[in-house]
């Protein structure tokens, strides 16, 4: 595999090169890398190091901004790769960051992912009060609601979603699935929501094993 190319993305990311990374992940794409691979050690490990600096005061807001911008113009290209081995769709999803939460990286990939699986999701963007999630699921007939989540101070919201899912009485319909860096599996029992998954991918290969438990219970 051509790392040298890898790394080039990374560091254009972090250098919030967007029309650059663009660039280099179409020849990645034409060079024959695997998408996953250049998602991953590409643009992914780009983002990881812009992290690291956001959290130690090296890059401040605006290198982050530039940077989020340039792994989407990435993702952009890798979309509809990833989402090639999508066949009928399995079941639909709502997502979305929940309120008071901008951060929507992590929710994108996330939702590629589903859509990856042939899920059809229904994208609430970021900001998403308890009450949009469940009336979106409610008037669109979805079997799993999907929150993100990336401050300790919004984390909470997830436990409102459910709380609102039960007042509605479609908690045995609907399914509640939770991620982002500040939850984990023992927030995901506390809160009383179905699943917690460490990342978008396994987050795809969860929403379609519920998708299909549903479907088969009836
Ligand atoms: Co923010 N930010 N940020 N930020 N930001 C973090 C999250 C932070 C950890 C940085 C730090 O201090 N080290 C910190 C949170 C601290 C905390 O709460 N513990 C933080 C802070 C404090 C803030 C502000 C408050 C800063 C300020 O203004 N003082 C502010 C809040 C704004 C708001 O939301 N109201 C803020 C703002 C921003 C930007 C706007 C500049 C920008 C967001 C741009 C955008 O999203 N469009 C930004 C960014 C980019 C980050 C970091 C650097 C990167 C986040 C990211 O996109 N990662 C982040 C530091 C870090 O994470 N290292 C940081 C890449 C992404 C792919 O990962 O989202 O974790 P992630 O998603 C993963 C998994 O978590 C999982 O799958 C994904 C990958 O497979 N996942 C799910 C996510 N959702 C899932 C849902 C699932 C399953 C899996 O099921 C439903």
């Amino acid at each position: 595999m051509n790392t040298e190319l890898l790394n080039e993305i990374s560091e254009n990311l972090q250098r919030g090169k967007a029309k650059v990374v663009k660039e280099l992940v179409q020849k990645a794409v034409d060079e024959g890398i695997e998408p996953d691979a250049i998602l991953k050690e590409g643009l992914l490990s780009g983002m990881n190091v812009i992290g690291e600096k956001f959290k130690t005061n090296e890059v401040y807001v605006p290198e982050v901004l530039v940077a989020a911008r340039a792994m989407n113009m990435g993702v952009g290209v890798l979309k509809p790769l990833l989402a090639e081995a999508g066949v009928k769709a399995e079941g639909k999803v709502c997502i979305g960051t929940v309120q008071g939460d901008l951060h929507d990286i992590g929710k994108n990939l996330v939702k590629l992912m589903f859509e990856g699986k042939g899920l059809e999701v229904v994208d609430l963007g970021t900001d998403v009060s308890p009450d949009t999630f469940v009336q979106t699921a409610i008037e669109q007939n979805c079997q799993i609601i999907a929150c993100s989540a990336l401050l300790t101070t919004t984390m909470g919201v997830m436990e409102e979603v459910v709380k609102k899912a039960e007042e509605a009485g479609i908690r045995d319909k609907v399914k509640i699935m939770i991620g982002g860096a500040p939850v984990d599996e023992a927030y995901c029992k506390k809160i009383g929501a179905d699943v917690y998954t460490p990342d978008a991918a396994s987050a795809a290969d969860a929403a379609v094993e519920l998708c299909r438990s549903l479907k088969a219970a009836g």
